[in-house]
């Protein structure tokens, strides 16, 4: 019902789109970066989005964003060579416009799981989306012969609009395997598998994970010399970061492609803060991409989180700054310098309520935030800082369906007037009346 449901509205919200980049004739395709993409009634991509396709924050030199970048890859540079050489390879240019076979089969992920759905992802078409993680990534270099490597990029999520959320961020995804021989280098006679599990025929074998503490196919001291690395080696890359002294815990989690899976936490300014998602690389996923007879870990963490932590950066947005004010405080720093960033003034905000009726067949409960967030911000641009959901209602005698939202506009840059924001506020009026056949209130 409900993903039906889902479906609806994304289907208006494509001629939505349409409307407001005032194309009048029904797109069939997209052009992302010079290569033409057939449309369907998956197409949810904006064009807001696509214009960020090509900042490559976690590339400029002076973004906070590619100075955790560069101190997390000199870490990993430093940390693992073999002959005086860096083992890791660094992938920091890959296109983000994936398959949904990379960023969900090869992975193993279900095809019911919500993570799939439309109201979360940014689809070019059925088949073709914005990557929602670096893990997308991961069976085509290991299909390629790679067994140590880091994937660095732009991710996209729709998703709720606060000063720690923005539909685009970035992460550093890894992958380190090892044949028995590495991985035991101390212990020879131990074994990375099961004896009933026959690595040349991997398939004939049924991986299950009901235990807890490994993948049926992996020995158990493989998966801990493992877990132990693993966790030896992030914890090495938390305190280069942030220093010695930082508090961790690690918790237990769940990834499709991952077994087991945790996540790591830090304690930073009276919070914990997830930094990292990890595990052991579910055997199918290697066994599928070629690599037959090495066990490896993965994980994948967000620059924006620690760079906002490291820096004191308050709002998510400033990331994007090109204001110098921003900019010129992390330019020509030392990569290890400590850097406190100083808000330059604080704006103030503007709150203004937007209320309205749903049409008949729409409720509270089947109305789809992410489909008016995007549209907000659509309209709206970087000065929308947050949206709201602020009251939900029934008439009870009409039964008719209301919703209430606060959005809150804030420039960073400048004083906005109450009248300039009075115009967005319309413009967004104007759209979602158009887009969801809403009644204003
Ligand atoms: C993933 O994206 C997995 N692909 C990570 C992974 C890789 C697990 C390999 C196991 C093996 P998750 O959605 O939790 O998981 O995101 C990973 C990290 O990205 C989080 O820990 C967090 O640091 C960051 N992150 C996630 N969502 C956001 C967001 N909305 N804004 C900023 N950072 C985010
Ligand atoms: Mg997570």
């Amino acid at each position: 019902m409900t993903k039906l449901f889902i479906r609806n509205i994304r289907v208006s919200s494509i001629n939505l789109y349409k409307n407001y980049t005032t194309i009048t004739k029904p797109a069939t395709s997209l052009k992302i970066n010079d290569k033409e993409f057939v449309t369907d009634d998956y197409t949810n991509i904006t064009p807001k989005i696509l214009s960020y396709l090509n900042r490559d924050l976690h590339l400029k030199k002076d973004n906070p964003i590619s100075i955790v970048r560069q101190r997390i890859v000199n870490y990993f540079y430093s940390s693992f060579t073999h002959g005086g050489n860096p083992i890791f390879s660094v992938y920091d240019n890959l296109s983000p416009v994936v398959t949904t076979k990379q960023n969900f089969d090869d992975l193993l992920i279900p095809e019911d799981h919500p993570s799939r759905t439309k109201s979360d992802c940014y689809y070019v078409n059925r088949k073709t989306l914005l990557r929602a993680h670096m893990t997308a990534h991961q069976s085509e270099l290991l299909r390629s012969g790679l067994d140590n490597f880091l994937m660095i990029g732009d991710v996209y999520r729709r998703d709720e609009i606060d000063s720690t959320h923005f539909p685009v961020f970035h992460q550093v995804d890894a992958v380190r395997s090892q044949r028995k021989e590495q991985l035991f280098q101390e212990h020879s006679g131990l074994e990375l598998f099961e004896p009933m599990f026959d690595s040349k025929n991997p398939h004939m074998f049924e991986n299950s994970i009901n235990d807890p503490n490994k993948q049926s196919c992996h020995s158990l001291e493989a998966t801990k010399l493992m877990e132990t690395q693993l966790k030896t080696h992030l914890i090495g890359l938390v305190h280069a970061l942030f220093g010695d002294n930082v508090k961790h815990r690690w918790v237990d989690a769940y990834f499709p492609f991952t077994h087991p899976s945790w996540e790591l936490e830090i304690f930073y300014e009276n919070n914990w803060l997830e930094v990292l998602g990890c595990g052991i690389v579910r055997n199918e996923i290697l066994a599928n991409a070629g690599p037959n007879n090495t066990i490896a870990y993965a994980f994948g963490l967000g620059l924006e989180r620690i760079a906002m932590a490291l820096y004191k950066i308050p709002d998510i947005r400033l990331m994007w700054s090109e204001d110098s004010g921003f900019v010129s405080q992390f330019q020509n720093k030392k990569l290890n310098e400590k850097i406190t960033y100083k808000a330059v003034s604080s704006y103030p905000q503007c709150t203004n309520d937007i209320s309205f009726w749903l049409p008949s067949d729409v409720t509270i409960d089947t109305f789809t935030n992410n489909d008016f967030y995007d549209l907000v911000r659509d309209v709206g641009g970087d000065i929308i800082e947050q949206v709201k959901l602020k009251d939900k209602f029934v008439h009870p005698k009409t039964k008719k369906h209301s919703l209430c939202y606060s959005i809150i506009y804030r420039h960073l840059e400048r004083t906005l007037t109450q009248a300039e924001v009075n115009k967005v506020h319309k413009e967004i009026e104007k759209a979602i009346v158009k887009a969801f056949n809403v009644v204003i209130r």
